[in-house]
């Protein structure tokens, strides 16, 4: 059933979206493997219908990067994973894992803990790889999540599958060295700043290289990209055809954000960014059979909480300092409010189940009389489609 949603000419990206896919919905979910299913199934980025009861975090440990991209200004957080124009508080390995375990015991819906920024993290591998090490060890029940530019994955690879990592996201912004000169003015590569066409092309062998060895090991990974009108706008479509084919999970593709005061070469040099409609065309002719992530929030790189919420300032180093933790404590609550929200979901699948059966009748029916505008809305929170 098709429905035209009246008086509305730029379709609005939220959470919840009103058309085709929205990431892997649980409906999506049904099919995989149990293993993934259970890779992703509490997973919010990796699930659209996980964001609406689970929680991620993100701990800014990763200061350095190898790259530049033309919508960053270092000055802020990565922004291939993160709001453009937000600093982070820079914590060390050792205050990441004290935040990390403050906020599991104080919001126990929170399931992942991803490193994102401010740099590139596997461009810091001591002090990412430290953090994810304690953690797997000291907060077995977090599933730990990585973001990256791509350029040192494959010399990472063996040691994020040792640290039981299984979800890496690349970004991925072109796959062909003439489009991505105009991204990326430069990239650190064995010692020496390349320029041009020439780096472009060894970020891309390293990413789509990192990508196929990720693959091999069963780790999940989502695809990034940033779409950038009249650079990469098109190209997108081949660049989700390629990862797709090469076994990427799932494709987010974030509009440029480039405002002026951010500084940023794009900024500086007027490059908009898409329309929601331009988003959500692209977004749709990249589906396919491939799933497409559509409630990304694009978060700061030490966001806490729901996708869309940020509870960081709850969380400061000096609030932690004076919280007593008992981390044990904390694992049993969690394990109870995790089992009451896969309860939860549960009866909504069963509920959902049912209202397909009414609509399929609804459809049969509808087939003798005119065709109607209709206008739906959920007090429930609730996905539309
Ligand atoms: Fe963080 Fe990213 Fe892991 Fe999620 S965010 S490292 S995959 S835990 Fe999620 Fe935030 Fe979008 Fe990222 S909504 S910006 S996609
Ligand atoms: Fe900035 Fe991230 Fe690009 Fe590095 S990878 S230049 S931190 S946006």
């Amino acid at each position: 059933m098709e429905l035209t949603v009246l008086g509305q000419e730029e379709p609005v990206v939220k959470s919840g979206c009103s058309a085709g896919s929205c990431g892997s919905t649980d409906d999506q979910l049904s099919h995989l493997p149990e293993e993934i299913r259970q890779k992703v199934h509490n997973h919010p980025c990796y699930s659209e219908d996980a964001h609406h009861y689970f929680a991620r975090m993100h701990v800014a440990v990763a200061p350095a990067c190898n790259i530049q991209c033309h919508y960053c200004n270092r000055k802020y957080d990565c922004a291939n994973e993160s709001r453009p124009g937000v600093v982070s508080e820079l914590l060390t390995p050792d205050q990441a894992v004290k935040k990390t375990k403050a906020v599991a015991a104080n919001i126990p819906q929170m399931t992942v803990l991803g490193i994102a920024g401010p740099g590139d993290p596997l461009a810091n591998p001591e002090r990412t790889f430290e953090t994810f090490r304690r953690l797997s060890a000291e907060a077995p029940d977090i599933k730990l999540c990585v973001s990256t530019n791509g350029l040192a994955l494959p010399d990472s690879v063996d040691e994020l599958a040792k640290h039981n990592i299984d979800h890496v996201t690349i970004t991925i912004n072109c796959v062909d060295p003439e489009v991505g000169a105009r991204i990326y003015p430069w990239v650190f590569w064995q010692n020496r700043r390349i320029k041009g066409k020439k780096g472009a092309k060894i970020l891309i062998e390293q990413q789509q290289k990192g990508l196929e060895m990720l693959v091999e090991r069963g780790i999940l990974v989502k695809v990034n990209s940033v779409m950038i009108p009249g650079i990469n706008d098109e190209h997108l479509k081949e660049v989700s055809r390629v990862v797709k084919s090469k076994g990427a999970f799932l494709h987010n593709v974030m509009p440029l954000i480039a405002e002026a005061e951010h500084g940023t070469f794009y900024g500086v040099m007027g490059q908009r960014g898409p329309t929601a409609k331009e988003l959500q065309a692209l977004q749709d002719s990249c589906a396919g059979d491939m799933n497409m992530m559509r409630h990304c929030r694009q978060c700061r790189a030490d966001a806490v909480g729901l996708l869309g919420e940020d509870r960081g300032a709850e969380f400061t180093m000096d609030k932690i300092e004076l919280m007593d933790i008992d981390y044990e404590a904390a694992m049993e609550k969690r394990a109870r409010v995790h089992a009451a929200i896969a309860q939860e979901l549960e009866s909504k699948q069963a509920a959902k189940r049912q209202n397909q059966i009414v609509t399929l009748k609804f459809g049969e029916q509808a087939k003798s009389y005119r065709p109607v505008l209709m206008a739906i809305a959920t007090t429930g929170g609730g996905v539309i489609n």
